[in-house]
């Protein structure tokens, strides 16, 4: 099934919505990871002292939202996924990144975009968020074989 318009904008209106309280939903963001893959701390240079409003921290999660609304994009105007840049492969392999953690992220990830998208949450948005994640997820995979 194609990736449509609907759910392009879909993706586009919620992650303006996580945009608007990037200090909030970025910890609300980490927060979750680390109740879920607690060691997950160690992975991240920039969580060494915790979990804190920080510029840095919001600047790594606003990299991932925005990573997985350009994949939305990509989806509806080729239908595939193409790593923008090609080290994020090597990168993850590098930190000891292991397939279970991008399930971690992934659940964190749509938590985050329900609560930000409040009243407007849907299982169609939840969709479109999901397919984006999971196309780029298996890109980032694969340049890390
Ligand atoms: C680094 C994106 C999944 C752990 C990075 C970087 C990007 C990125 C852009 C470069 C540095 C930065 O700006 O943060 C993504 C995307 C993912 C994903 C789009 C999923 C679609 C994961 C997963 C983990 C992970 C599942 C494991 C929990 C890391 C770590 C670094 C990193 C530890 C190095 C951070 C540091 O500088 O200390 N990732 N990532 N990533 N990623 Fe991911
Ligand atoms: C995965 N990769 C890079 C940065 C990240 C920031 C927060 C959560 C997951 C991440």
């Amino acid at each position: 099934m194609a990736f449509t318009d609907k759910q392009v904008a879909l993706v586009d209106g919620s992650y303006e919505s996580f945009k608007q309280n990037l200090s909030g939903y970025s910890i609300l963001f980490y927060t979750i990871i680390l109740e879920k893959a607690p060691a997950a701390k160690d992975l991240f240079s920039f969580l060494k002292n915790g979990v804190q409003d920080s510029p840095q921290l919001q600047a790594h999660a606003e990299k991932v939202f925005g990573l997985v609304r350009n994949a939305a994009v990509q989806l509806r105007a080729t239908g595939q996924i193409v790593l923008g840049d090609a080290s994020l492969g090597a990168i993850h392999v590098q930190k000891g990144v292991v397939d279970p953690h991008f399930v971690v992220v992934k659940e964190a990830l749509l938590k985050t975009i329900k609560e930000a998208s409040g009243d407007k949450w849907s299982d169609e948005l939840s969709t479109a968020w999901e397919l984006s994640y999971d196309g780029l997820s298996t890109a980032i995979k694969k340049a890390m074989n």
